[in-house]
Formats: C-alpha cells, sequence, structure tokens
C-alpha cells in the first residue's frame, strides 16, 4: 500500500511557517501547523485488507482512518477499467472512512483502488492498494 501525507510543510517548504498559517486561515482551513505534528489522520485499515484476496462479491471498497475525514474520492479499476460507481466519497455511516460502490458481475483478478481525502486537520493526503478477488 502507498500513502502520501501532504503536510502544509510539504507543500510550500521554503514558505515561513507564518505564512503557510495566513494562508490556511485565509482559505477556512483549521490547519494549525507543527503544533498537532503528531495528530495526524492517517489509515487505519482498508476493505478488502491491502494485498489479501476477497470474493467477487464484494460491493464496497473502502478507506478507514484513525480520524475524521472532510471529503474524499475512491475509485477502483480491474487492467485499467473503473469498475466503481462513480468516484465515491465520505461514507455516510462513518465519517472516518471513504467508500465506493462497485458494480456487479466483477471477475476474479487483481484490483486497485485509487484514493484521496481531506482530514480534518486540512492535510491532503492520497493513496492507493492493490487486492484480488475470486470467486467463492
Ligand atoms: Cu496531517
Amino acid at each position: 500500500m502507498r500513502f502520501v501525507h501532504l503536510h502544509p510543510s510539504s507543500l510550500a517548504p521554503r514558505v515561513p511557517r507564518r505564512t503557510v498559517v495566513a494562508v490556511a486561515l485565509a482559505a477556512g482551513s483549521l490547519a494549525v501547523g507543527v503544533g498537532v505534528a503528531d495528530a495526524h489522520t492517517e489509515v487505519a485499515a482498508t476493505s478488502p485488507s491491502s494485498g489479501k484476496t476477497a470474493s467477487t462479491a464484494v460491493r464496497t471498497v473502502s478507506v478507514t482512518f484513525t480520524g475524521q475525514i472532510r471529503s474524499g474520492t475512491i475509485t477502483v479499476k480491474r487492467a485499467g477499467k473503473a469498475v466503481s460507481k462513480g468516484r465515491g466519497g465520505q461514507d455516510p455511516r462513518n465519517v472516518k472512512r471513504i467508500s465506493v460502490g462497485l458494480k456487479t458481475g466483477l471477475k476474479a483478478g487483481k484490483y486497485v483502488a485509487t484514493w484521496t481525502a481531506i482530514a480534518a486537520d486540512g492535510h491532503h493526503q492520497k493513496g492507493t492498494f492493490g487486492f484480488r478477488l475470486k470467486r467463492r
């Protein structure tokens, strides 16, 4: 699983922190810089699990985080073709999760999920993970 967490410092490494905070505030963001550096939202789990095999009957693919997500997208492809219904988004039943429904009639094989998320701290994140589906 690849996972990228873009902090304000990595988005603008040469800009003084005061400027980053000012820009964040101007954008209506709650990002507060270094003070909460260890409290970032991270990936807690994916479904199906990264690198694992699940049933072709699976109906949803999701990423669950350690904290609340403001918004996100998730798409799933097999052999370069989208098998997810749209771009996904925050799970209406779980503010820590982004999910997307899958089309029916999925074939056995390798699938790749690609996601983006904006955490409650305003930090942009993205990642990919793969899994296999087989008939059961
Ligand atoms: Cu963060």
